[in-house]
């Protein structure tokens, strides 16, 4: 539901400064516990479609922080989401919300801007692209790990352009701090390669106990340069590494060199990460063009930031259907009384 009461808002807002500014993983992890507990004793999680699947999923996540689907859309697909949005307006920054709000045409912004987005109500209208973000597969492993039923927060589709400075909050390593816990999916519109547009994810880098394991071994081994020495004279606290937006890819790179995964792969490509892990999108040779959609508590910190125009139900409901679980799961994105 939309709160419009101060108090509602305030609510929302008091918890969203209260995840943002909480980037001990500790003290997060304590707290998602409560929370999950909350939810899970008002809302029962429906039984899983693929329990095997899910396991599998569960596990891959709690290890690296990052598990792959088989594509949830086919390539032929992602051509029809790539026709429908040829006829909608683009924003310039990586989300509608840190835009300017003055809808501009594609041919207008691949040129002139690193990035850019559409509106969340436009997206949720494209064909193919809400029914990929509530798939069996991605609620099972949404519910699973965060171990209740899963609230559909946010969602996003923008266009990485070649030819710019990285963009600080994507093409650097970073932290997302959008709820206490996490499930991110995301899915390439168009062909990505290895070498240019990939996204990469630090694989491990979402748990607590491998950031201060890989920084205490760094720091014990002898610097392999004078560039590596000075990092190590300037980095001395592991906590930098759970600071929010640091800047810090070079001590990223020193650290976790070996654990960088870098994601490519054809259109449709499918895969969920838990953002808290760090993560960036390589800035492309070509435009390039990513989905996400993401899965946690409810109303959090990110949604105390964005909150975007919700869809009327009617004009979803011949694609996605109707019933509880449904409505809960999508509540922040759909209204459901329209
Ligand atoms: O463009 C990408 O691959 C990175 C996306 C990202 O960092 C984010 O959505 O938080």
């Amino acid at each position: 539901m939309r709160e419009n009461h101060t108090d509602d808002a305030l609510l929302r807002f008091a918890y969203g400064q209260m995840i943002e500014h909480f980037s001990d993983k500790q003290v997060r992890e304590a707290a998602a516990v409560r929370v999950r507990d909350f939810v899970a004793a008002r809302h029962p999680v429906p039984a899983s479609q693929a329990p095997a699947e899910s396991r599998q999923a569960v596990a891959d996540m709690a290890e690296t922080g990052v598990h792959f689907f088989e594509p949830f859309l086919t390539r032929q697909q992602c051509i029809e989401v790539l026709r429908h949005i040829s006829q909608l307006p683009v924003y310039d920054n990586q989300s509608y919300s840190g835009s300017s709000r003055t809808p501009l045409l594609f041919e207008q912004v691949r040129n002139t801007v690193p990035v850019a987005s559409y509106r969340v109500d436009h997206i949720l209208q494209v064909p193919h692209l809400l029914e990929a973000a509530l798939s069996p597969a991605i609620r099972d492993l949404a519910a699973a790990y965060l171990g209740c039923m899963p609230t559909m927060y946010g969602c996003n589709m923008y266009w990485s352009f070649p030819g710019h400075d990285l963009v600080r909050g994507v093409q650097h390593f970073h932290r997302d701090f959008d709820d206490l816990r996490f499930v991110t999916l995301f899915i390439l519109l168009n062909d990505v390669s290895d070498a240019a547009g990939s996204h990469e994810f630090v694989q491990g880098s979402h748990r607590r106990d491998i950031n201060l394991e890989r920084f205490a071994n760094w720091h014990g081994e002898h610097a392999r340069s004078g560039e590596e020495a000075e990092l190590k004279q300037q980095y001395r606290d592991p906590r930098i590494l759970f600071a929010p937006n640091p800047y810090i890819d070079p001590l990223i790179h020193a650290i976790f060199g070996d654990r960088i995964l870098r994601i490519a792969g054809s259109a449709g490509t499918t895969f969920a990460e838990d953002n808290f892990g760090l993560h960036r999108g390589v800035p492309p040779k070509g435009p390039r063009l990513l989905f996400w959609a993401r899965y946690g508590y409810g109303p959090n910190a990110y949604s105390a930031r964005v909150t975007p125009e919700r869809v009327p139900a009617s004009w979803l409901r011949s694609r996605i259907g109707d019933d509880e679980t449904l409505r809960y799961l999508t509540r922040m994105l759909i209204d459901w009384d329209a």
